[in-house]
């Protein structure tokens, strides 16, 4: 049996994801692992929540809450949503879990232990009345370039000019709004990923049937200007992993956490340990471990561009560098931007669907059809009301809806509600079941590939064949001359029925049980055999017409949420 593991970017903490988000990492990877659950796949996939870092830490002040307290809550609500989503994770978890503070430190230790990391005395910015040293995010000032008042020690919003905290003119505590600033000295880790650069070039260029996406920015990294960079690996915050040396202090790194981008990646296989503890699994090293089993695990990463350099290049020196047999990637599936209705989807702005709304407005498999089928994957897309409605409309209402009601609702009313008896297949049923084959395997290939859209088209591909079917057969003019050919061509197109449920399960689940528990069937085995599997409801089986499957969009409702969402969340 083959094993995938499978993990999605894991979202940060600090408030709900939009629809751009979701359709960048976690949904995709639930197809993957859907798909290959529904193949018979061996499947662990995970997600959690990234916990740490100064958005965290500001959100939560911002909330009037300890930042714990609002991580716990955080995480909670963003599990009910990723369920309300039907994301499928085998364990959701949390790098603020205790498994990941450990794992983090031992990491820590073995790659100091192999001079993998370097001590570094800079001048940073502290604050006496604060009694800390502030990280970049936790200054502002007035920015050099256009004077805009509220600049970030990062970067200024007004200018997007990338900054130094220093540059800032009367910067100050966003803490306390403290003013009398001191450049101290201070003491900060850093990853030798520069040392490792050759290693990881050969890795990435040996790696077979990448997306262009992946490897073109990952050899970016590599190469441009300076090339690869040793990158700081540690924080001035109270909230975050403890730096330490496995289990033991590290000397002048007192009161500092590790870098948000160290912890995090490290999380998928705390999560795993998390998963066993949890009592949802047995052994979280067959997954993990070449020396316990993992070798034969193919595993599969899904996440938006943004976060490829950290997954080619941060995650995998510190997993050589350690020098121990973790796993490594198999496979890197990146993706574009979704870009909302002419413009971008805004957090800030709260511009654009978010998740906890799109639930609110629609059942989850209309937006898991939309974004599935027009995920961002050879370049950039676009959410618009317009094409929403459409698709849905037409490739769920008319294609697949309609199928299934039409064949049901037909049988139940010259049949009743079973399987009709007698009648056989002519030529023109075994040319639907070989056309059924062909976009079947089709889909079988580009799931293969993860490849996201291509599977959506072969897909629709297929129900569009039954449509044709039915309108060629015409079973309702045949009934009148011939009711057993008729019989015949209702009972293969109840088991077309089947066959899409069992088929169109990893994009629209609901819908998919919704439809099995109509026929009144718990065969959702996979149709290695196309012709077989439509044999599997025999005549005679009862069935049930199904509540209707899906609904359309009204017009109204269209200009209704567009006008709803294009600006400032309610
Ligand atoms: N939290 C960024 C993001 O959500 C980051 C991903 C971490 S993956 C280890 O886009
Ligand atoms: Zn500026």
């Amino acid at each position: 049996m083959a094993r995938h593991l499978i993990t999605s970017a894991i979202p940060y903490i600090n408030g709900i994801k939009h629809l751009g988000n979701l359709v960048g990492s976690q949904l995709p990877a639930d197809l993957f692992a859907r798909y290959h659950r529904a193949r018979g796949d061996e499947v662990l996939f995970l997600c959690a929540t990234d916990e740490h870092g100064t958005p965290a830490e500001l959100a939560a002040a911002k909330a009037g809450k300890p930042v714990a307290e609002y991580c716990a809550e955080m995480h909670e609500v963003q599990a009910r949503i990723a369920d309300g989503f039907r994301l499928s994770f085998d364990h959701f978890g949390r790098s603020s879990s205790p498994q990941n503070h450990a794992l983090t430190q031992h990491f820590a230790g073995v790659l100091a232990e192999r001079g993998m990391i370097r001590e570094v005395t800079e001048t940073q910015m502290y604050s006496p009345t604060d009694g800390r040293f502030l990280p970049d995010r936790y200054i502002e000032g007035t920015c050099p370039n256009c004077g805009f008042e509220d600049a970030r020690g990062d970067q200024c919003d007004n200018c997007t000019k990338q900054l130094d905290p220093v540059e800032l003119i009367n910067p100050r505590s966003v803490i306390s709004g403290a003013t009398d600033l001191q450049m101290r000295e201070t003491k900060h880790l850093y990853l030798c990923q520069s040392t490792m650069k050759e290693q990881l070039e050969q890795w990435i260029d040996t790696r077979e049937g990448w997306p262009i996406l992946t490897t073109s920015i990952a050899k970016k990294w590599l190469n441009d200007g300076d090339g690869l960079q040793d990158r700081g690996i540690t924080r001035d915050l109270d909230w975050g992993i403890p730096v330490k040396k496995g289990d033991q202090d590290w000397p002048g790194m007192d009161g500092k956490v590790f870098y948000v981008w160290f912890d995090a990646p490290i999380e998928y296989i705390a999560c795993a340990q998390e998963w066993v503890d949890a009592g949802k699994g047995t052994d979280w090293q067959r997954w993990w471990r070449t020396d316990k089993g993992a070798s034969d695990v193919t595993y599969t990463q899904f996440m938006g561009k943004d976060n490829v350099p950290f997954h080619t290049l941060g995650f995998p020196a510190t997993i050589l560098g350690s020098g121990e047999p973790w796993k490594l990637v198999d496979y890197i599936k990146s993706f574009n931007y979704l870009n909302y209705d002419g413009g971008q989807f805004s957090t800030s702005r709260g511009r654009g669907v978010f998740m906890d709304q799109a639930l609110e407005i629609l059942p989850a498999d209309y937006w898991r059809w939309w974004l599935l089928s027009h995920a961002p994957e050879s370049s950039d897309s676009e959410f618009t009301w317009e094409n929403f409605q459409t698709s849905v409309n037409k490739d769920l209402a008319d294609v697949l809806g309609n199928f299934a009601s039409r064949v049901t609702k037909f049988c139940r009313a010259k049949f009743g509600e079973q399987v009709p008896t007698g009648g056989s297949l002519g030529p023109r049923e075994d040319q639907l079941i070989a056309d059924l084959t062909a976009r079947i395997r089709e889909y079988e290939t580009h799931m293969a590939h993860a490849e996201v859209r291509k599977s959506a088209a072969a897909l629709r591909a297929a129900w569009v064949l039954g449509n044709e079917y039915l309108q060629e057969a015409a079973p309702w003019t045949t009934f009148k001359t011939d009711p057993e050919a008729a019989a015949a061509q209702i009972r293969l197109a109840l088991n077309v029925i089947r066959l899409y449920a069992v088929i169109s399960a990893p994009f629209i689940p609901d819908a998919a049980a919704q439809l099995l528990t109509a026929l009144k069937s718990d065969d959702d085995s996979w149709p290695d055999d196309v012709a077989a599997a439509l044999n599997t409801l025999p005549a005679g089986h009862a069935f049930e017409v199904p509540e209707v499957t899906f609904r359309k969009i009204t017009d109204d409702e269209r200009a209704d949420w567009q006008t709803r969402f294009a600006g400032k969340r309610d």
